[in-house]
């Protein structure tokens, strides 16, 4: 069997730092980075083409850095438009097997729209998406009874929900028991916590954080690159930088049902229902939202990335 392809760890403008064997364990995480440079071709398109966690085809080169030729077809993605121009496709991460969406209960604010569009992305890319709230212990018993309500709508399709405090360490243990040994990629708003998380999964420092600011609470955009971790246990995790909005990549409106079964299951009786507020006699996922047996948050989102498709 040939030897795992080289594994990116981080990217900078027409470079990448790559590990052998892919950082996998501690032994070979342990294995020295090397810095490359990209073909020409690649780098021009570098944004779509390269990403994090992507295993690449390597040329060397004597007295010069290894170049990298190609980039290997990935098993996951999870892209967005590009936030400047739209028609871009910005691959953030590739070849995680969950993306840990990460927000946190204050300072900033649990905003369940953003949970909702990250998720449906993660699942379009081919990843498993983990919900995290962090900054448990910021929440009295009242807050906290209305997010685990809130909580129940990603419970109910089947996705791992786990809250943590990177104070008191609530979840901690079982956040690196639903990780352990797996790629993952750490997602969210700015300040929510995630080097934090990473940090104190592995045990030490292995990335910088910064403080929110004092009045609204806001990330001061701390972590400005993506970057792979190999911790002690064998997981990987990609810390990113945090994302202000997350924009739907190459879905239509067929599409989305998919990825909403809860909605889809309710069986409106109209096939092709997209279930707006506009008068549709006898629509099951209005009469479900009216009478609360499905999250308004959730129809919300609905209709929201319904409009932007
Ligand atoms: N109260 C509380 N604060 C936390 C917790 N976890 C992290 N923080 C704080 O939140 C702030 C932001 O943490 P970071 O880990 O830098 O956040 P980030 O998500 O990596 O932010 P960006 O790199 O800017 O995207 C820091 O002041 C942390 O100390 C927690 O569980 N509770
Ligand atoms: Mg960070
Ligand atoms: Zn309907």
């Amino acid at each position: 069997m040939s030897p795992p392809a080289p594994v990116v760890v981080s990217i900078g403008r027409g470079t990448c730092t790559v590990v052998q064997g892919g950082g996998q364990g501690a032994a070979e995480g342990e294995r020295e980075p090397v810095s490359c440079e990209l073909s020409g071709d690649l780098a021009r398109v570098q944004q779509t083409a390269l990403a994090v966690g992507d295993r690449v085809v390597l040329q060397d080169r004597p007295g010069a850095a290894p170049l990298v030729t190609a980039v290997l077809p990935r098993s996951s993605t999870l892209s967005r438009p590009d936030p400047m121009d739209p028609h871009i496709e910005r691959v953030l991460v590739a070849n995680v097997d969950d993306v840990v969406i990460v927000s946190s209960t204050r300072r900033p604010a649990f905003k369940a729209g953003l949970v909702d569009r990250t998720m449906v992305a993660v699942q379009h890319g081919g990843a498993r998406p983990v919900v995290v709230v962090n900054k448990a212990e910021l929440l009295d018993d009242r807050g906290r009874a209305a997010l685990e309500a809130e909580l129940e709508t990603y419970r109910e399709l089947g996705l791992p929900v786990v809250l943590t405090s990177t104070v008191t360490g609530e979840g901690i243990t079982a956040l690196r028991a639903l990780l352990a040994g797996r790629t993952c990629a750490f997602v969210g708003h700015s300040g929510v916590g995630k080097s934090s998380l990473l940090n104190a999964l592995a045990g030490q420092d292995a990335a910088t954080t910064g403080r929110v600011r004092e009045g609204d609470g806001k990330g001061r955009h701390t972590t400005t690159q993506a970057a792979l971790h190999a911790l002690p246990d064998g997981t990987r995790v990609v810390d990113t930088p945090g994302v202000r909005a997350f924009g739907l990549w190459g879905l239509d409106r067929l599409a989305l049902r998919h990825y909403f079964p809860d909605l889809e299951g309710l069986g409106c009786r109209y096939g092709d229902c997209v279930h707006d507020p506009e008068p549709q006699a006898d629509c099951a996922v209005k009469r479900a939202v009216a009478a609360g047996t499905v999250s308004a948050a959730r129809y919300r989102t609905w209709l929201r990335l319904l409009r932007e498709l």
